[in-house]
Protein backbone atom coordinates (compact mmCIF):
# COMPACT_ATOMS: atom_id res chain seq x y z
CA UNK A 1 0.00 0.00 0.00
CA UNK A 2 1.11 3.75 -1.09
CA UNK A 3 0.94 5.93 2.31
CA UNK A 4 2.32 8.63 0.48
CA UNK A 5 -0.54 11.41 -0.01
CA UNK A 6 -0.67 13.07 -2.98
CA UNK A 7 -1.41 16.70 -3.65
CA UNK A 8 -2.19 18.01 -7.07
CA UNK A 9 -0.22 21.89 -7.31
CA UNK A 10 -1.83 24.09 -9.73
CA UNK A 11 0.82 26.90 -9.18
CA UNK A 12 3.80 28.44 -11.38
CA UNK A 13 6.91 27.37 -11.08
CA UNK A 14 9.80 30.39 -10.69
CA UNK A 15 13.29 30.28 -11.71
CA UNK A 16 14.37 33.42 -9.82
CA UNK A 17 13.42 34.30 -6.46
CA UNK A 18 12.02 30.85 -4.39
CA UNK A 19 8.08 31.17 -4.38
CA UNK A 20 5.08 29.42 -5.75
CA UNK A 21 6.20 25.24 -6.55
CA UNK A 22 10.12 26.19 -5.53
CA UNK A 23 8.48 25.99 -2.36
CA UNK A 24 6.00 23.84 -1.91
CA UNK A 25 7.53 20.87 -3.55
CA UNK A 26 10.41 20.58 -1.24
CA UNK A 27 8.23 21.58 1.99
CA UNK A 28 5.47 19.06 1.10
CA UNK A 29 8.46 16.70 0.14
CA UNK A 30 10.24 17.04 3.42
CA UNK A 31 6.75 16.22 4.82
CA UNK A 32 6.43 12.77 3.26
CA UNK A 33 3.59 14.33 0.95
CA UNK A 34 3.69 13.89 -3.02
CA UNK A 35 3.35 17.24 -5.11
CA UNK A 36 2.80 16.41 -8.75
CA UNK A 37 2.81 20.23 -10.27
CA UNK A 38 0.64 21.33 -12.29
CA UNK A 39 2.43 24.36 -13.95
CA UNK A 40 0.45 26.90 -14.60
CA UNK A 41 3.26 29.22 -16.34
CA UNK A 42 7.13 29.01 -16.56
CA UNK A 43 8.68 32.25 -15.47
CA UNK A 44 12.72 33.26 -15.46
CA UNK A 45 11.91 35.28 -12.15
CA UNK A 46 8.89 35.82 -10.25
CA UNK A 47 6.70 39.14 -10.80
CA UNK A 48 8.14 41.29 -7.86
CA UNK A 49 11.24 41.25 -9.74
CA UNK A 50 11.69 44.32 -12.52
CA UNK A 51 12.10 42.16 -15.25
CA UNK A 52 10.87 39.08 -15.97
CA UNK A 53 9.78 36.75 -18.84
CA UNK A 54 7.24 34.23 -18.60
CA UNK A 55 5.67 31.44 -20.79
CA UNK A 56 1.96 31.10 -20.16
CA UNK A 57 1.01 27.50 -19.72
CA UNK A 58 -2.91 28.21 -19.00
CA UNK A 59 -3.57 25.61 -22.41
CA UNK A 60 -1.63 22.95 -20.73
CA UNK A 61 -3.89 22.54 -17.37
CA UNK A 62 -6.91 21.28 -19.26
CA UNK A 63 -5.15 18.44 -20.99
CA UNK A 64 -3.57 17.83 -17.85
CA UNK A 65 -6.64 17.10 -16.29
CA UNK A 66 -7.78 14.95 -18.99
CA UNK A 67 -5.14 12.73 -18.57
CA UNK A 68 -5.36 12.03 -14.79
CA UNK A 69 -9.08 11.42 -14.87
CA UNK A 70 -8.20 9.17 -18.08
CA UNK A 71 -5.48 7.25 -15.79
CA UNK A 72 -7.97 7.01 -12.91
CA UNK A 73 -5.59 9.01 -11.09
CA UNK A 74 -6.41 9.89 -7.52
CA UNK A 75 -5.51 12.65 -5.39
CA UNK A 76 -5.86 13.65 -1.81
CA UNK A 77 -5.72 17.59 -1.93
CA UNK A 78 -6.33 19.95 -4.61
CA UNK A 79 -4.18 23.19 -4.07
CA UNK A 80 -4.31 26.47 -6.25
CA UNK A 81 -2.58 29.53 -5.73
CA UNK A 82 -0.76 32.10 -7.84
CA UNK A 83 -2.69 32.60 -11.25
CA UNK A 84 -1.65 33.87 -14.51
CA UNK A 85 -4.96 34.36 -15.71
CA UNK A 86 -8.36 34.75 -15.34
CA UNK A 87 -9.06 31.99 -17.49
CA UNK A 88 -7.19 29.58 -15.18
CA UNK A 89 -9.63 30.24 -12.84
CA UNK A 90 -12.02 27.99 -14.80
CA UNK A 91 -9.31 25.57 -15.71
CA UNK A 92 -8.83 25.24 -11.50
CA UNK A 93 -12.53 25.23 -11.04
CA UNK A 94 -12.32 22.14 -13.61
CA UNK A 95 -9.99 20.29 -11.65
CA UNK A 96 -11.96 20.83 -8.24
CA UNK A 97 -15.00 19.86 -9.77
CA UNK A 98 -13.09 16.69 -11.24
CA UNK A 99 -12.15 15.69 -7.73
CA UNK A 100 -15.25 16.06 -5.29
CA UNK A 101 -13.91 14.54 -2.57
CA UNK A 102 -9.99 15.74 -2.50
CA UNK A 103 -9.32 18.63 -0.05
CA UNK A 104 -9.82 21.52 -1.99
CA UNK A 105 -7.02 24.23 -0.99
CA UNK A 106 -7.37 28.00 -2.72
CA UNK A 107 -4.75 29.92 -1.30
CA UNK A 108 -5.96 33.22 -3.03
CA UNK A 109 -2.58 34.88 -3.61
CA UNK A 110 -3.46 38.29 -4.98
CA UNK A 111 -0.88 40.93 -2.79
CA UNK A 112 0.62 41.54 0.48
CA UNK A 113 1.36 44.39 2.83
CA UNK A 114 -1.66 46.25 1.58
CA UNK A 115 -0.92 46.35 -1.91
CA UNK A 116 -2.24 43.87 -4.82
CA UNK A 117 0.58 42.14 -6.84
CA UNK A 118 1.49 43.75 -10.02
CA UNK A 119 -0.20 41.17 -12.43
CA UNK A 120 -3.59 40.69 -10.60
CA UNK A 121 -5.93 42.87 -12.55
CA UNK A 122 -9.45 43.80 -10.85
CA UNK A 123 -10.66 40.98 -13.04
CA UNK A 124 -8.80 38.10 -11.69
CA UNK A 125 -8.70 39.80 -8.37
CA UNK A 126 -12.96 39.91 -8.92
CA UNK A 127 -12.97 36.16 -10.37
CA UNK A 128 -11.17 34.96 -7.04
CA UNK A 129 -14.37 34.32 -5.21
CA UNK A 130 -15.64 31.47 -7.55
CA UNK A 131 -12.62 29.48 -5.97
CA UNK A 132 -12.89 30.73 -2.74
CA UNK A 133 -16.75 29.82 -3.09
CA UNK A 134 -15.91 25.97 -3.93
CA UNK A 135 -12.62 25.60 -1.48
CA UNK A 136 -12.80 23.63 1.94
CA UNK A 137 -9.68 25.69 2.91
CA UNK A 138 -8.71 29.34 2.23
CA UNK A 139 -5.57 30.77 3.23
CA UNK A 140 -5.67 34.72 2.63
CA UNK A 141 -2.96 36.80 4.32
CA UNK A 142 -4.52 39.99 5.88
CA UNK A 143 -4.49 41.96 2.66
CA UNK A 144 -6.12 39.20 0.66
CA UNK A 145 -8.98 38.71 3.55
CA UNK A 146 -9.65 42.48 3.01
CA UNK A 147 -10.07 42.03 -0.49
CA UNK A 148 -12.07 39.36 -0.61
CA UNK A 149 -13.80 41.19 2.55
CA UNK A 150 -14.48 44.63 0.17
CA UNK A 151 -12.48 45.62 3.56
CA UNK A 152 -9.85 48.53 4.16
CA UNK A 153 -6.76 47.40 4.53
CA UNK A 154 -6.59 47.40 8.43
CA UNK A 155 -4.19 49.97 9.53
CA UNK A 156 -4.45 49.45 13.18
CA UNK A 157 -4.34 46.22 15.08
CA UNK A 158 -8.09 44.13 14.82
CA UNK A 159 -10.05 43.15 18.18
CA UNK A 160 -10.41 39.77 18.73
CA UNK A 161 -14.82 40.25 17.57
CA UNK A 162 -13.27 41.78 14.72
CA UNK A 163 -10.76 39.00 13.83
CA UNK A 164 -13.73 36.68 14.77
CA UNK A 165 -16.09 37.96 12.34
CA UNK A 166 -13.62 38.57 9.62
CA UNK A 167 -13.33 34.64 9.71
CA UNK A 168 -17.03 33.97 9.78
CA UNK A 169 -17.86 36.23 6.77
CA UNK A 170 -14.92 34.50 5.17
CA UNK A 171 -16.51 31.41 5.51
CA UNK A 172 -19.54 32.10 4.77
CA UNK A 173 -18.46 32.82 1.00
CA UNK A 174 -17.79 29.20 0.97
CA UNK A 175 -14.69 27.25 3.14
CA UNK A 176 -15.37 25.46 6.41
CA UNK A 177 -11.80 26.25 7.27
CA UNK A 178 -10.04 29.89 7.02
CA UNK A 179 -6.85 30.91 8.05
CA UNK A 180 -5.93 33.69 8.16
CA UNK A 181 -1.98 35.14 7.92
CA UNK A 182 -0.31 38.44 9.31
CA UNK A 183 -2.91 39.47 11.79
CA UNK A 184 -2.06 42.29 14.43
CA UNK A 185 -4.60 41.73 17.35
CA UNK A 186 -4.89 44.11 19.94
CA UNK A 187 -4.60 41.42 22.04
CA UNK A 188 -0.60 40.96 21.39
CA UNK A 189 1.04 41.46 18.24
CA UNK A 190 1.02 39.35 14.90
CA UNK A 191 -0.95 36.27 14.95
CA UNK A 192 -2.24 33.95 12.59
CA UNK A 193 -5.91 32.91 13.32
CA UNK A 194 -8.08 29.98 11.93
CA UNK A 195 -11.95 28.82 12.01
CA UNK A 196 -13.42 26.02 11.67
CA UNK A 197 -16.58 26.46 10.68
CA UNK A 198 -18.36 22.61 11.71
CA UNK A 199 -16.47 22.76 14.94
CA UNK A 200 -17.11 26.78 15.81
CA UNK A 201 -13.70 26.94 17.21
CA UNK A 202 -11.37 30.05 16.95
CA UNK A 203 -8.00 29.14 16.81
CA UNK A 204 -4.80 31.96 17.08
CA UNK A 205 -0.85 31.45 17.22
CA UNK A 206 1.05 33.94 17.98
CA UNK A 207 4.43 34.98 16.16
CA UNK A 208 7.23 37.40 16.43
CA UNK A 209 6.95 40.01 13.59
CA UNK A 210 10.16 41.11 12.19
CA UNK A 211 10.44 44.60 10.99
CA UNK A 212 11.09 44.70 7.36
CA UNK A 213 11.50 40.96 6.80
CA UNK A 214 9.12 40.40 4.22
CA UNK A 215 9.88 37.76 1.18
CA UNK A 216 8.63 35.90 -1.88
CA UNK A 217 7.15 32.62 -1.01
CA UNK A 218 6.47 33.12 2.63
CA UNK A 219 2.26 32.30 1.67
CA UNK A 220 3.26 29.78 -0.03
CA UNK A 221 5.49 27.94 2.44
CA UNK A 222 3.06 28.23 5.58
CA UNK A 223 -0.03 26.72 3.40
CA UNK A 224 2.34 23.85 1.96
CA UNK A 225 3.06 23.28 5.76
CA UNK A 226 -0.97 23.66 6.38
CA UNK A 227 -1.42 20.68 4.35
CA UNK A 228 1.15 18.58 4.94
CA UNK A 229 0.49 18.44 8.77
CA UNK A 230 -3.41 18.13 7.75
CA UNK A 231 -2.75 15.31 5.65
CA UNK A 232 -0.50 13.83 8.01
CA UNK A 233 -3.56 13.61 11.02
CA UNK A 234 -2.89 16.85 12.52
CA UNK A 235 -5.86 19.14 14.36
CA UNK A 236 -6.42 22.69 12.86
CA UNK A 237 -4.45 24.44 15.97
CA UNK A 238 -1.70 22.00 15.55
CA UNK A 239 -1.47 22.24 11.94
CA UNK A 240 -1.82 26.24 11.81
CA UNK A 241 1.06 26.05 15.10
CA UNK A 242 3.11 24.17 12.60
CA UNK A 243 3.03 26.23 9.43
CA UNK A 244 3.44 29.08 11.85
CA UNK A 245 6.69 28.22 13.58
CA UNK A 246 8.50 26.96 10.14
CA UNK A 247 7.33 30.32 8.48
CA UNK A 248 8.99 32.01 11.39
CA UNK A 249 12.01 29.80 11.63
CA UNK A 250 12.70 30.75 7.62
CA UNK A 251 12.03 34.45 7.66
CA UNK A 252 14.21 34.61 11.04
CA UNK A 253 17.39 32.87 9.30
CA UNK A 254 16.69 34.44 5.94
CA UNK A 255 16.24 37.73 7.85
CA UNK A 256 19.80 36.93 9.58
CA UNK A 257 21.77 36.78 5.93
CA UNK A 258 20.71 40.44 4.95
CA UNK A 259 19.19 38.45 2.06
CA UNK A 260 16.99 40.93 -0.81
CA UNK A 261 13.57 39.83 -0.33
CA UNK A 262 13.41 38.91 -4.17
CA UNK A 263 15.33 36.25 -3.53
CA UNK A 264 13.01 34.59 -0.81
CA UNK A 265 13.48 32.07 2.17
CA UNK A 266 16.32 30.05 2.51
CA UNK A 267 14.46 26.44 2.95
CA UNK A 268 16.95 24.07 2.09
CA UNK A 269 18.74 24.27 5.27
CA UNK A 270 15.61 24.53 7.84
CA UNK A 271 14.01 21.20 6.28
CA UNK A 272 14.67 18.70 8.51
CA UNK A 273 13.22 20.74 11.23
CA UNK A 274 10.01 19.60 9.25
CA UNK A 275 11.30 15.89 8.77
CA UNK A 276 11.76 15.40 12.68
CA UNK A 277 8.32 16.37 13.31
CA UNK A 278 8.18 17.13 16.39
CA UNK A 279 4.99 17.24 18.74
CA UNK A 280 3.85 21.38 19.02
CA UNK A 281 1.06 22.96 21.30
CA UNK A 282 1.73 26.87 20.85
CA UNK A 283 -1.83 27.94 20.24
CA UNK A 284 -4.78 29.35 21.80
CA UNK A 285 -8.10 30.15 21.34
CA UNK A 286 -9.34 33.05 19.79
O1 LIG B 1 4.29 33.76 -3.75
C1 LIG B 1 3.33 34.20 -4.61
C2 LIG B 1 3.85 34.26 -6.04
C3 LIG B 1 3.89 33.11 -6.78
N1 LIG B 1 4.31 33.09 -8.06
C4 LIG B 1 4.72 34.23 -8.65
C5 LIG B 1 4.71 35.43 -7.96
C6 LIG B 1 4.25 35.45 -6.63
C7 LIG B 1 4.22 36.70 -5.91
O2 LIG B 1 4.69 37.72 -6.34
O3 LIG B 1 5.15 36.54 -8.59
C8 LIG B 1 5.19 34.19 -10.08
Amino acid sequence: MNSCRRVAAIQDISGLGRCSLTVIIPTLSAMGVQVCPVPTAVLSAHTGYSEFVIRDLTDFIKPTLEHYKKMGTEFDCIYSGFLASAEQIDHCLEFFSAYPDSLKVVDPVMGDDGKSYATYTGELCKRMSELVAVADIITPNITEAAILLGEKYPEMPLLNSEAKSWLVRLSRQGARIVVITSVDLADGGMHTIGYDRESSSFWKIKNDYVKGAHYSGTGDMFTSVLIGSLLKGDSLPIAMNRATAFTELNVKVTHSYHKPWTDGLMLEGQLPWLTSYQQLCDYTNL
